[in-house]
């Protein structure tokens, strides 16, 4: 592939131990404190990957079980890469990983998406039929919306279901988004906490909150099934929604609307308190 597309080779034998261990180190965390947390299909995803085999997985590996299962495909990236290259990739099924990993002393957060958040994260859900034709679909809104210069929108509603969404399960919420699965911390603030709002799915809703990208979230938005989350996204003119919103005013993350399904109102005690530390 050209290198206008920001893919890089991964170069998986010039990993060294210590990156391995960190791997091996965060996948051991993650993956002994989520069953009963996150999605069955998150879990199944990491089971017929064979995620659990020791180390930093290689790409290739990794992408030629996947493209059996959903087309999918893992190529790496050195970090972030632009909006219309994003979309671009997602709307042809391949997913932009980036190839290095964080270090030892940064195990519980870093800004950049690392290996570790993009693959423990994100594949596995690639491999479940259902949502790999919904980031699919994503990816190809995506591309309209670039040239609708209505990104911010399409930022949120990745935002709150790819990175941080739950989605009700067996009369429970379970976690799906990324961003919270591939965090110990969140993954259990995200179903345990009191602060944070819990709110039931609206594509509207969605596209006119707010998010904040260095801390915890304050609003999570539950989906009632990865059926209908395509459903939505495919069935949906998104193109009447970006006219409603023009010249609304965006929603702070905190928001409670009186239209809101709520599982739990949040106390937002967790956001005080950080706004008192
Ligand atoms: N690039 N590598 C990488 N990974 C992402 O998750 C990513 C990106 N570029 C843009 C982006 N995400 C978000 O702005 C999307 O919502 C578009
Ligand atoms: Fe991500």
């Amino acid at each position: 592939m050209s290198g206008g597309d920001w893919t890089i080779p991964q170069d998986w034998s010039t990993y060294t131990a210590e990156e391995h261990d960190v791997w091996n180190t965060l996948f051991a965390r993650q993956s002994e404190m989520l069953p009963g947390r996150a999605s069955e299909a998150f879990l199944r995803g990491l089971d017929v990957l064979r995620l659990s085999k020791p180390g930093i997985p290689d790409f290739e590996e990794l992408s030629e079980r996947l493209r059996t299962l959903t087309g999918w495909s893992v190529v790496a990236v050195p970090g972030l890469v632009p909006d219309d290259v994003f979309f671009d990739h997602m709307a042809n099924r391949r997913f932009v990983a980036g190839n290095f990993i964080r270090r030892a002393d940064q195990l519980d957060y870093l800004q950049e998406p690392d290996v570790f958040h993009d693959v423990f994260g994100h594949v596995p859900m690639l491999a479940d039929p259902v949502f790999a034709d919904y980031l699919a679909a994503y990816g190809r809104g995506g591309q309209r919306a670039g040239n609708l210069g209505v990104l911010k929108k399409l930022a949120r509603l990745y935002w709150y279901t790819v990175e941080f969404g739950l989605v009700e399960e067996a009369g429970a919420l379970r976690i799906y988004g990324s961003g919270i699965v591939s965090s110990r911390a969140e993954s259990v603030f995200a179903l345990d906490d009191p602060s944070p709002n819990r709110i039931a799915f609206d594509l509207k809703r969605v596209m006119q909150t707010d998010y904040r990208i260095d801390d915890f979230q304050q609003t999570y938005f539950v989906i009632p099934s990865f059926e209908e989350l395509l459903r939505i996204t495919v069935e949906t003119d998104f193109a009447p929604i970006y006219d409603e919103l023009e010249g609304q005013p965006d929603l702070a993350v905190e928001t409670v609307l009186p239209a809101d399904r709520l599982f739990t109102r949040g106390t937002q005690a967790y956001a005080r308190e950080k706004a008192a530390a």
